[in-house]
């Protein structure tokens, strides 16, 4: 079956809100800039940008890539440290799978340095603020293609 030549990009819970708070850890990007820096990133793909509040809805997002994407990238925000649910979600994917934070998880509190995504993902990139996603959608674009090589060689 071809790939979708797309790209998802999911954000979890309050990062609606970037760009309003917190600008020394964050950064001063909105999340609408985020989004265009991952549309600049993304070469030939498309993406498919979404943010939730809701982890039922992150989920059913995560369960629609894995017919309608290529490969995912995915900032849980908070549920990286919370929720088993987006971790069996994304086990459930055979496209590859990108983790990004803007901060660097590891310089913060202990409650964040564990995130249930991370032992399911083909990767992390955390603590470049909006320039994680720039990295982490360009690291989605080479394994999607390595991928695509792959597939074909074996049908
Ligand atoms: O660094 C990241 O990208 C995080 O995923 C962001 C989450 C945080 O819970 C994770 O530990 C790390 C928080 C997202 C909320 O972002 C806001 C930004 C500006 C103002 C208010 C919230």
């Amino acid at each position: 079956m071809p790939q979708p030549a797309v790209i998802y990009v999911l954000n979890g819970p309050n990062l609606n809100l970037l760009g309003t708070r917190e600008p020394d850890i964050y950064g001063h990007e909105t999340l609408a800039d985020v989004q265009t820096i991952c549309e600049a990133a993304a070469d030939d793909f498309a993406i498919v940008f979404r943010q939730s509040n809701h982890e039922g809805e992150l989920v059913d997002w995560i369960q629609e890539a894995r017919t309608e994407a290529a490969a995912l990238v995915i900032n849980p925000a908070a549920y990286g440290h919370t929720s088993v649910a987006m971790l069996d979600a994304v086990k459930a994917l055979s496209i590859p799978v990108v983790e990004c934070h803007l901060s660097n998880l590891f310089a913060r509190e202990a409650f964040r340095h564990h995130s249930f995504i991370t032992p399911a993902a083909s990767g992390l990139i955390a603590g470049f603020g909006a320039g994680s996603y720039d990295l982490a959608v360009r690291a989605a674009v080479k394994l999607a293609r390595e991928r695509r090589v792959a597939t074909d060689r074996s049908v």
